[in-house]
């Protein structure tokens, strides 16, 4: 695989109903998409960093930057996903950037390679079973709309998203209307240890998780708040690497981990934060970024690994994006299909693309990396 470089495209696509979060309101995704050009074809990667730094440090216009800048002159013609894995260490931070330029050179190894990413990754599965993540609404009644839509189209488990002032109440409502459905609740750190009696409110409800309470950096409080909970205690923002998975899950702070692969810096590095809860017996899901079915496809054969034991935020093409950029997903029997064809199994319609495209930057690669 001779890598000649890196097309970087930047694209707006509206989601179908606007979600909101604790950290802000998203009605459409400004998306980096990496395509890797080689000698033996494309391979393509989606930039999970969102436009403003609300979720991580990270968002668009600096991952681009970043890659521009610091990681594609670290790069060889010669270069494969684990070459451009080291060559990228000493660049400190940036997961997202880094995800999305490995995610773009692993699509088109594979794909040289015949070998899909499923295969590649060692996916035990043919389809994972399909959560959905329901944003923070006006109305309890619209929300409870939201949820029995979701709910009649099969979705596995629902995902509420809580901030204080909106947590018990809609909670309630869905539990007391769903008596059996999967449920869990992510609050995006909008909470404080001094908010652990309240949160402890949540337990009759009987719910999967409570999902990143506390702010990304205070493993101590979610530890403690572990101990006066009955719900159990998953991080997301707090995961960055295995390493700190492997020192979450010691020190009590965690006993599910949601992974997102551009949060650790790539599916590499996503296999060994799987492979590390394995190991603990920490069960784990896969996260979602509102992703394009670049990023998705690339996900659901992630969350076909053996240690992805409850459903993930994997949905629909539908649930995001009237028109996504590849061939929709689409739920069956709750459940996504993981592509069985070379690299990530599908490809952007060209067409689509072009009517998105805000901008694209070709960067070559040197031969001196
Ligand atoms: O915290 O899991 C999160 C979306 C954007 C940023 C952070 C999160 C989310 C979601 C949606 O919850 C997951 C999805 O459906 O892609
Ligand atoms: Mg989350």
């Amino acid at each position: 695989m001779t890598l000649e470089g890196l097309e970087l495209r930047w694209i707006d696509i509206p989601l179908v109903s606007p979600f909101r979060t604790s950290f802000g309101t998203e009605t459409e995704r400004r998306v980096l998409l990496v395509r890797a050009v080689t000698g033996d074809g494309d391979g393509w990667g989606e930039c999970v960093a969102m436009a403003e730094p609300v979720y991580s440090p990270e968002y668009v216009d600096g991952a681009a930057q970043v890659i521009r800048d610091f990681l594609v002159p670290k790069l060889t013609p010669d270069a494969d996903p684990w070459a451009a894995e080291r060559a990228f260490r000493p660049v400190h931070g940036h997961p997202m950037a880094k995800a999305a330029v490995e995610a773009a050179l692993l699509d088109a190894w594979l794909r040289a390679r015949n070998t899909s990413f499923g295969e590649f990754l060692g996916a035990v599965r043919p389809a994972v079973p399909s959560g959905v993540s329901v944003g923070i609404m006006d109305s309890v009644p619209r929300l409870l709309e939201a949820v029995d839509g979701y709910v009649a189209e099969g979705y596995a488990r629902i995902k509420l998203k809580i901030e204080p002032g909106w947590d018990l109440a809609p909670v309630r409502a869905v539990r007391e209307r769903h008596p059996d459905v999967m449920l869990q609740v992510d609050a995006n750190t909008a909470y404080t240890l001094a908010d652990a009696r309240h949160l402890a409110k949540l337990d009759p409800f009987d719910l999967l998780l409570i999902e990143q309470p506390l702010p990304e950096d205070d493993i101590a409080g979610h530890a403690v708040l572990a101990t006066r909970l009955a719900t159990p205690v998953c991080l997301d923002e707090s995961i960055t690497s295995a390493a700190i998975a492997a020192d979450a899950i010691v020190r009590g702070a965690t006993s599910i981990v949601n992974i997102k692969p551009g949060r650790v810096g790539g599916f590499l590095e996503a296999r060994r934060v799987h492979d590390v809860c394995a190991a603990h017996g920490v069960p784990v899901w896969c996260g979602g970024m509102l992703e394009t079915g670049i990023g998705r496809a690339a996900n659901v054969a992630l969350a076909a690994l053996p240690n992805f034991t409850l459903p993930g935020d994997t949905s629909a093409s539908s649930r995001y994006y009237a028109t996504d950029v590849t061939e929709p997903f689409v739920l069956e029997d709750g459940c996504l299909r993981v592509p069985t064809g070379p690299g990530i199994g599908v490809v952007p319609d060209q067409g689509v693309l072009r009517e998105l495209t805000v901008r694209t930057e070709f960067l070559p690669v040197g031969i001196h990396g």
